[in-house]
């Protein structure tokens, strides 16, 4: 009785753990809102040659954030991240017109990947302080 009464406890009230992959073209600002998450600061940051992960606790739910280098040399491993995925973060830079079309392509290979098919997803329109500088 002890012990079921435990489980139903954990089950609701527990900690949950999440395992997110955060994707997009290089410079979108994966890193930066990695460690905003993480720590509630924007550090400076370099290209990513592989990857940063950290644990964010938010009420309790312990999401595994992989910010995974998004250089085009660097895609074609995305895939290596896919496999047990709970939720997706794809940010995009919103002032890169430019590669619009390419983060839209890359996006939807992501998402049609079948280890990726039951993740949640969310599309991080990211850099929003600059496009409201351009529009004055
Ligand atoms: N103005 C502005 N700059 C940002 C924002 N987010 C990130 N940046 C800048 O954009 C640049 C790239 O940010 P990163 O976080 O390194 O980008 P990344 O997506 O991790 O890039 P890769 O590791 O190459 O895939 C840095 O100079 C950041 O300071 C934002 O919201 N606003
Ligand atoms: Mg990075």
């Amino acid at each position: 009785m002890g012990q079921t009464f435990r489980k139903l406890f954990d089950t609701f009230f527990g900690n949950q753990e999440m395992r997110v992959v955060m994707l997009g073209l290089d410079a979108a600002g994966k890193t930066t809102i990695l460690y905003k998450l993480h720590i509630g600061e924007v550090l400076s940051t370099v290209p990513t040659i592989g990857f940063n992960v950290e644990k964010v606790q938010y009420k309790n739910v312990i999401f595994t954030v992989w910010d995974v280098g998004g250089q085009e040399k660097l895609r074609p491993l995305w895939r290596h991240y896919f496999n047990n995925t709970d939720g997706l973060i794809y940010v995009v830079d919103s002032l890169d017109r430019e590669r619009i079309g390419k983060a839209k392509q890359e996006f939807q290979d992501i998402i049609r990947d079948p280890f990726m098919l039951n993740s949640v997803i969310l599309v991080f329109a990211n850099k929003q302080d600059m496009v409201k500088v351009h529009r004055l």
